[in-house]
This record gives structure tokens, sequence and C-alpha cells, in this order.
């Protein structure tokens, strides 16, 4: 596994989800370190003062430290779906879909889920403003299995690890909604391969120990 480039992932965080999500769809192989967010390893650290996952260090030493620039160096390698293969405008809309979500989704979603932390959140209310959001998905899946098309596309994998966590604060709540597109379609995630391939339990990574191949070597030589 030497001189892979090296993850440093935490399995719950969406947005480490979807740096994996990409990394498996490439099938570009890299070292997984697990994470514990509260006893974050030193070598990450040092790699990214920053001190959020996922952090992805390159063997020439470079170091991404967005989830977003993870996907797309897997992407650039290795993108046998075509999932960063659409039309300039249509990657265009999948980066302002990404920021919204990445923005004022993210925010109501962690007011909503961590409503405790945040004196002044008002669970119902932030619950409510993150539904906004999910209502124009509902709108662009009308009709398609997956936001731009057919088939999937970054938006989809960058924005589907976050309508889990918003939807799994509340299942039952969520499955009440008149969003049926919305619910087809992260059914369809919740129960894909692909998710199942990045979901794998790690033991916390400590230093001076290996990390895990990652994707999985099956299939491999
Ligand atoms: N903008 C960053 C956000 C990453 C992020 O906030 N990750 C969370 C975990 S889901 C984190 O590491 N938080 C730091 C902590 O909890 O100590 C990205 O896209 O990679």
């Amino acid at each position: 596994m030497a001189g892979l480039p090296i993850l440093y992932s935490f399995r719950r965080c969406p947005y480490a989800m979807r740096a994996r999500l990409a990394i498996a769809a490439s099938g570009e192989p890299v070292e997984l370190r697990e994470v514990v967010l509260r006893d974050k390893p030193a070598e990450m650290l040092e790699a990214s003062p920053k001190a959020t996952v996922p952090v992805l260090v390159l063997a020439d030493g470079s170091v991404l430290e967005e989830s977003r620039d993870i996907m797309d160096w897997a992407l650039a390698q290795n993108d046998p779906e075509r999932l960063i293969d659409w039309p300039a405008a249509e990657l265009e809309a999948m980066r302002l879909l990404i920021e919204t979500f990445d923005g004022p989704l993210k925010m109501a979603l962690d007011r909503y889920k961590y409503a405790t932390r945040y004196a002044d959140a008002d669970e119902t209310a932030e619950r409510a403003k993150a539904a906004g959001y999910l209502a124009e998905l509902e709108v662009m899946l009308d009709g398609k299995s997956y936001l731009f098309g057919e088939r999937m596309s970054l938006a989809d994998m960058a924005i589907l690890p976050f309508v889990r966590q918003y939807a799994h604060v509340d299942i039952d709540w969520f499955r009440a909604q008149d969003w049926p597109n919305v619910i087809r379609w992260l059914d369809a995630f919740l129960v894909s391969d692909r998710l199942d391939a990045v979901m794998a339990k790690y033991e916390q990574w400590k230093s001076g120990e290996r990390g895990v191949l990652f994707p999985a070597a099956e299939g491999r030589v």
C-alpha cells in the first residue's frame, strides 16, 4: 500500500461518504485511515490544520481538504460511470446545486439534527427550511431516475449522503412527506451496492499502523 494516496475518513460523515463514493466509482486505490473526530491523528492535523474530514494526501505530498476537490480528483483519474461527463451547462447547474446543499441546506440540517447544540435553533423550523430544498429536488426528479437524467451524476453522489442524513433524523416523518420522487431516489441509494461498498466498518487508525486498502481489494489482482 506504500505510495498510495492517503484518505483520512470518518464512516458516517456525509462529506467523507461522498469522497468515498467518488473514489469507489473511479476505482482509484487509496489507503483509508479511519478517524475518530474527537481523537484526530497528528498526521492528519499536520497535513490539514483545518482538521475536517475527509482529507486526501497525494503521493507528491499535496493535500486536498475539501470533499468536492477529492471527488473531482478521483473522477479526473478515472470516470467509468461518466459521472462528470455531462454538458458544461449541466455541470454548472450541478456545481450550483451542490453549493446550495453544502451551504444553506447543511446549515438547516445541522440545526435540525443537533438542535440542542444551538441555543436559537427551532427544530421544526429548521426541518421545514431544509425541506424547501428537498422540494426542489422533488421537482427535478419528476419523471427521472436521477437529478439530471437516467444515470447518476456528480450531483446525485454529492447530495445523497446529506439527504440520507436528513431522512434519518426522523425517518417516519420523512417517509410521510409528499415527496415520492425523493423517497424513491433515496431508497434506491440506500439499498445500492454502491452505498454498501463505502460503509464498511473500520477500526480507528493509529499512528504507525497500516490503513485499509480502499476500494476493497475484491476483484483486484
Ligand atoms: N467543507 C468540508 C466540510 C467537512 C466537514 O465539516 N466534516 C466534518 C465531519 S462530517 C468534520 O470533520 N468536522 C470536524 C469535527 O467535527 O471535528 C468538506 O467538504 O470536506
